[in-house]
Formats: structure tokens, C-alpha cells, sequence
């Protein structure tokens, strides 16, 4: 299929006089007109998101990228933790930088789908920086940007964006509908998650037309696993347990096993997914200690389950979605007699 695209785009970053159906986005009308205002005028724009980014937030960063850049503008896309290499196929993947930027320095920063400001680690720039924009899909996204686009019932922030595209007439390239694809299949789980509506079914189908491959997509985020991934999977799904107290279907993996299986966190991407089809269980917990004294902890649950998970996270000082969310702790996992604990760090 040929697909005619512009190299660049002149058009205004103004919403269209008659913009097409966006229920999603309608009451957001004042936010997304000072957004594309301050977009407009931007000459420098640094991209931010969350620490260990996903695909969606490198898929929304790098498709955003693209369409600044159709505007002439120069873009950093700045990612605070190196980007899992199962995400290397999205078209400018190898201009993302983990080299700290200055905030000071651009016009206009922007941050995507990142719950709260320290997990972009560029919190302190950000609150002196006088132009900065939130787009963001986490309900407990406190909205601390000079303009804050928060849409909840969004099942990922590249939808937001999608949409936000649609409704302002910005061209879809086909790069730039890849790096939304990937944002909204792998946040709603191959479009297995509670949160996949025919609305966004549409959207995926718009964006097929304008040129992704949904299949390649799918092989590249999900369906490929290295011998590394295939062997920390094996060590995760056979230390499954289920707590007695909670109900909650839990694994643990020690920064010995990812050393053992040669595996990064990244390749656990998607276990706790898996250790979640438990049906007897009443949420499922993945517990990671990838550095010395640092355990990453994941937690997913079902509507059926009435769990909502994003309660446990923030108690543990994280946050995220009802039924998909994530927390960080300090402390060593270690086997006791059986049982595995998380044992504090001995300063
Ligand atoms: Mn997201």
C-alpha cells in the first residue's frame, strides 16, 4: 500500500471549526486550544515521561516527536531510564536520549503518561518552567503542569493523542500511526484489558489505515522472546503462590535469577498479566528486586474481582490504573524457610 505523506506540514495547530465526533475529549475544549496554542508557538520542545518506560509512553514521546517535527520544531525526546528493546522497531526510537536535558533551555516541555512529576525526574526544572503541558490518562495524575490534559476514561495516553490528532486535522504519517498503535495495544493489553472499547477499536482501525501493521506490532511487543525472557518467565510462573490472606496470585524474582537467565526487567514485561489468569485468585503481584535493594512491584487484577489495585500501589507509594498498577519499594527479597520475604536494607 502506498501511503502519500508530507514530509512536512504547514497547518495551524488550531482545532478544526468542525471538529469530528471526540466524546472522549469533548469538555476538554479550553485545554486542548491552549495546548495547541502553546505548541503553536513553541520553537524548542522537550518530551518527557515516566521512569522504566512503556510502550505507551515511548509510543506517545515518539509520536508526538514526529508531528512537532512536521511543524518545524526541534524536539528532544527525553526518557528518564534506558527504553526496552522490544519497542527498538518504532520509527525514531534511536533518537531517544537519556542524557538529563535542561528544562530551562526549550520553550515548552511536555510530559506524557507519567502519574506524578518525580517519576520524570525532571521534577524540579519542570515546577521553575513556566510552559509546561501534561497529557496523561492516570487519575491521580495531580495536574501539576501550567496546562494539564487528564483523561481517565482514556485506556492510554497515545489515545488521547490520537484523538487530539484527529480532532486538529495534525497528518498521521505512518510513522507516527505505529508509534500510537503500539501505545494503545500494548496499554490495553493486546486489547484484552477491560479498558478496550469499540471507540478505541475504531481508533485502531484509523490508524491501520493510515499505514501501522497491527501484526507487526503484535510480533514485535508481545510475541517475541528471547531465550533470556523465555527462562525468567519459567522461574516467575513456577514460584507462583497464592496468599492465603489476600487471595493474590504472587511471584518473586531475585536479581540472581535475572543474572542467571541473562534478563533485564524488561523482559518480565507481561508475567504478572499472565500470573492474573488465575481465576481463583483475587489479584496477582510481581515482585522484581532488579538492583541491590530496589524491588519493582506490579500488580493487575480483573473487573470481576472487585480489587481495586491502584489502593494497594499508593499505599506502597506508587499508583497507576484500578486494575493495572505499579509501586516501588526499597528492601532485599529473600527465602525464608520457604516463604519469601522482603527484608529491609541494612544502611
Ligand atoms: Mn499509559
Amino acid at each position: 500500500m502506498e501511503h502519500k505523506m508530507p514530509k512536512t506540514w504547514s497547518g495551524p495547530w488550531t482545532a478544526l471549526t468542525k471538529p469530528k465526533a471526540r466524546r472522549l475529549l469533548s469538555g476538554h475544549e479550553t485545554t486542548i486550544q491552549a495546548i495547541l496554542e502553546r505548541l503553536r508557538t513553541a520553537r524548542t520542545v522537550l518530551l518527557g515521561t515516566h521512569e522504566h518506560p512503556d510502550g505507551d509512553a515511548i509510543g506517545g514521546e515518539l509520536a508526538l516527536m514526529h508531528a512537532l517535527r512536521l511543524q518545524g520544531k526541534q524536539v528532544t525526546a527525553y526518557i528518564p531510564d534506558p527504553a526496552p528493546e522490544f519497542l527498538s522497531f518504532l520509527p525514531g526510537f534511536e533518537e531517544l536520549t537519556t542524557t538529563p536535558p535542561d528544562p530551562a533551555a526549550f520553550d515548552v516541555v511536555v510530559l506524557l503518561d507519567y502519574t506524578q512529576l518525580y517519576r520524570t525526574h525532571l521534577e524540579a526544572a519542570v515546577k521553575a518552567h513556566p510552559n509546561t503541558i501534561c497529557i496523561d490518562h492516570h487519575y491521580d495524575n495531580k495536574g501539576e503542569a501550567t496546562i494539564n490534559l487528564i483523561v481517565p476514561e482514556a485506556a492510554a495516553t497515545a489515545q488521547i493523542l490520537t484523538e487530539l490528532f484527529q480532532s486538529t486535522g495534525i497528518p498521521i504519517t505512518r510513522d507516527i500511526a505505529t508509534c500510537l498503535l503500539t501505545g494503545i495495544f500494548t496499554d490495553t493489553g493486546s486489547f484484552m484489558h477491560d479498558s478496550t472499547s469499540p471507540e478505541i477499536l475504531q481508533l485502531a482501525s484509523d490508524l491501520m489505515s493510515k499505514g501501522a501493521r497491527l501484526a507487526h506490532i503484535a510480533h514485535e511487543t508481545y510475541q517475541k522472546k528471547d531465550l533470556p525472557s523465555l527462562r525468567i518467565w519459567g522461574r516467575a510462573l513456577s514460584r507462583v503462590m497464592v496468599s492465603e490472606t489476600t487471595g493474590a496470585a504472587v511471584s518473586v524474582i531475585t536479581m540472581q535469577d535475572l543474572e542467571e537467565c541473562g534478563a533485564t526487567l524488561d523482559d518480565l514485561s507481561g508475567v504478572v498479566n499472565l500470573l492474573n489468569t488465575l481465576p481463583q485468585s483475587t489479584f496477582a503481584m510481581l515482585l522484581a528486586e532488579y538492583e541491590p535493594g530496589k524491588i519493582k512491584g506490579s500488580l493487575r487484577s480483573e473487573p470481576q474481582k472487585h480489587v481495586d489495585v491502584s489502593k494497594i500501589a499508593a499505599r506502597l507509594g506508587g499508583g497507576g490504573h484500578k486494575l493495572a498498577s505499579g509501586f516501588e519499594v526499597e528492601g532485599h527479597l529473600v527465602e525464608q524457610d520457604g516463604v519469601w520475604r522482603v527484608l529491609p536494607v541494612k544502611s
